[in-house]
């Protein structure tokens, strides 16, 4: 089994000693390319394991560059550490990239980490008592506050032995990270591995990878197998959440894929061209923001160029904070609660960064009150979060396990969520086959109100109709709505007495069939020309010619008349009135327990009709379940 991973990440000014120490700790230098051994200095990521024998946990570190040209290498290793390893050189002291990369940890909500004065070999005790006071005022009121600030050096070993039992202290107080149960993982490195193929690597957010399975590498959608998962350069069949984890991919070239693009469980997210955002300027950016700003923005791994709507004032002060859309000039794959960063032009500044709100909003009327309460609702709970997601997608309802796919959030903690919003009456619990969905408890509400009004217009415009059936009622409603929405609508219609259930479909509770006064008298013509008719009635559409009536009204007199069982229709071309029904269906049971057997030669001389009615009379009482054929007769069934 592998350890879990603790992910490191350093930080701090360049030169200050950040690659040299993550050497002395491990052994490893994570500078490997042949520029950085050059330049002295770091330019790419470098990650770098460390073992310790008696860890739980393996130590991960991804080591930054700390030249200002390369903060955005630096904030795409900074994204998703679980410590930060914060750097400051003895001799120096806080410097420009200290405070830059501080403001970056703060705006990503780094949680952990530990403050090494580096160097210290080239200064006294009392220079490191006194940085230690300037860094400890710098960090006061932070996620740092309560950090151990160590003094080591590089060079001479000093420190390195406190510091590992710190790193193992942090590791050890890390909350787990929620799982969505979906599998994510921004890609920060890209390689082409011997005898491996084109490998992609990232920390796993979400979920988990398995060889064989299908990712899709967003924003681009290109979708490709899984040939290979390898951690700290061992295979392995699968990866889970918080691993460095490194996947080699069948079907792509290194061409398709750079740092930024994230892979994920196909359909898990969508690109996003927008981004609802809750938007913090630091105190010390140069000036106020304002819409249409161009910004360069980091989320995950990736950097895009967006523009800022701001949606509350027209201008962003510095040091506040406020809602935002940002409108990106190209896609990138985020989700609701991912932190990110902003960053000007020229001079190229950090300036300021937030969360996530909404990955796929739609575009908003600047200060308008309803999308900005419906923006707000997304930045309290998870409660909160579900209720709004609901809201939108309605009338369509949604399961957990979709809601927890847009929300990037743990199937189960969202079930929770949405059952205990159901408890309080803001969300409809819809039983349905797979899986229980969910409505907003007012949608559900007006539909059951509007479906009510439906059936009693129905009744109204239609007073012949002894039912109407369910389906009439069911176009009214939204067809996202859906089958179960539609069944629940129903039962509970009926449970509350608003509807009945009667044969062929549905009725107000004490509805009687009757003609609509302009009808009646017509009814009653009909209905006595197939009275006097008998056992040989004429074809409807000769009654509907002899009466002279427009064929749609004779149609719609003769479906009520039959409805109601005022005439019976035996089979298409053979209707008779219900009296005469009832005494031929008499003198055939009547026949039928004197001689337990008729044919159709007998009915035609017990009623005095032809071949034609005989036949009708017998084949709707088979229909019917009173009798059924044996050989040429007819028997009781
Ligand atoms: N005296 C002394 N020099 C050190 C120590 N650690 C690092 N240095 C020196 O400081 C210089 C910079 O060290 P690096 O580890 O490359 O610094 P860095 O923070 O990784 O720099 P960037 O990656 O470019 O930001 C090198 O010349 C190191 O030899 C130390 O503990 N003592
Ligand atoms: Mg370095």
């Amino acid at each position: 089994m592998d350890k879990p991973h603790v992910i490191v990440g350093t930080a701090g000014h360049i030169d200050h000693g950040k690659s040299a120490l993550v050497k002395a700790l491990t052994g490893l230098d994570p500078d490997t390319l042949p520029e950085e051994k050059e330049r002295g200095m770091t330019i790419e990521l470098g990650f770098v394991f460390l073992d310790l024998p008696d860890y739980e946990r393996q130590i991960v570190f991804i080591d930054v560059p700390g030249h200002e040209k390369f903060v955005k290498t630096m904030v795409a290793g900074a994204s998703n550490i679980d410590v930060v390893l914060f750097i400051i050189a003895a001799d120096e002291g806080i410097s420009v990239q200290t405070r830059e990369h501080f403001d970056i940890l703060r705006l990503l909500r780094v949680g952990e980490g530990i403050i090494a004065l580096t160097k210290s070999d080239l200064v006294d005790a009392a220079r490191l008592e006194e940085l230690a006071g300037e860094v400890r005022a710098f960090v006061r009121g932070t996620f740092l506050e309560r950090a151990p600030i160590i003094p080591v050096s590089a060079l001479i070993g000093a420190g390195l032995d406190d510091l590992k039992s710190a790193l193992q202290a942090s590791g050890r107080r890390l909350v787990p990270r929620e799982d969505s149960g979906y599998f994510r993982m921004p890609i920060d490195r890209i390689f082409v591995m011997h005898g491996f193929g084109t490998v992609i690597a990232g920390t796993i957010l979400s979920g988990e990878v398995k060889v064989g399975d299908t990712v899709e590498i967003l924003p681009e959608r290109l979708q490709a197998r899984v040939r290979g998962v390898q951690v700290h350069k061992t295979k392995r069949e699968s990866s889970r959440l918080g691993s460095r984890t490194a996947l080699n991919l069948h079907g792509l070239e290194k061409e398709q894929l750079r740092r930024g693009q994230c892979a994920a469980m196909p359909g898990f997210i969508a690109p996003a061209s927008r981004l609802d955002a809750r938007l913090h300027l630091l105190a010390q950016a140069p000036g106020e923001l304002k819409t249409r700003d161009r910004v360069r923005l980091h989320v995950g791994t990736d950097e895009v160029i967006a523009r800022v709507v701001l949606l509350e004032k027209e201008k962003l002060p510095p040091g506040e904070s406020m809602l935002a859309q940002f409108v990106l000039e190209t896609p990138t794959a985020a989700l609701f609660g991912d932190r990110f960063i902003i960053r000007t032009f020229s001079p190229l500044n950090t300036i300021g960064g937030g969360e996530v709100l909404d990955a796929s909003p739609p575009r908003h009327k600047r200060f308008d009150p309803a999308a900005l309460a419906g923006i707000r609702n997304l930045e309290g709970s998870l409660e909160e979060a579900v209720e709004r997601t609901v809201a939108k997608a309605a009338p369509s309802p949604l399961a957990a396990s979709r809601i927890s796919r847009i929300l990037g959030r743990r199937p189960a903690l969202v079930q929770a969520a949405a059952g205990r919003l159901a408890a309080a009456q803001k969300l409809k619990k819809i039983p349905s086959a797979d899986e229980d969905l969910f409505l907003p408890a007012s949608v559900f509400a007006s539909m059951k109100d509007k479906a009510a009004a439906m059936a009693e217009g129905y009744f109204a415009a239609n007073p012949q109709r002894t039912f109407m059936p369910a389906a009439d009622l069911q176009a009214h409603l939204p067809r996202e709505a859906g089958e179960a929405v539609f069944r629940l609508v129903l039962e509970e219609l009926i449970g509350r007495g608003d509807l009945v259930r009667v044969e062929g479909g549905l009725s107000l509770p004490g509805h009687e069939a009757r003609f609509a006064d302009r009808d009646a008298e017509t009814a009653a013509r009909v209905e006595a020309v197939f009275r006097k008719a008998g056992f040989e009635p004429p074809l409807e559409d000769d009654v509907c010619r002899e009466l002279r009536l427009p064929l749609s009204r004779f149609r719609k007199i003769m479906g009520a008349l039959v409805e109601q069982g005022r005439l019976v229709r035996l089979d298409p071309k053979v209707t008779l009135h219900r009296d005469a029904y009832e005494k031929a269906r008499s003198a055939v049971l009547e026949y039928l327990r004197l001689r337990k057997s008729i044919t159709i030669a007998e009915t035609k001389d017990i009623l005095k009709v032809s071949r034609k009615y005989a036949f009708a009379v017998l084949e709707y009482l088979d229909k019917g379940q009173v009798t059924r054929r044996a050989g040429d007769a007819h028997v009781l069934k």
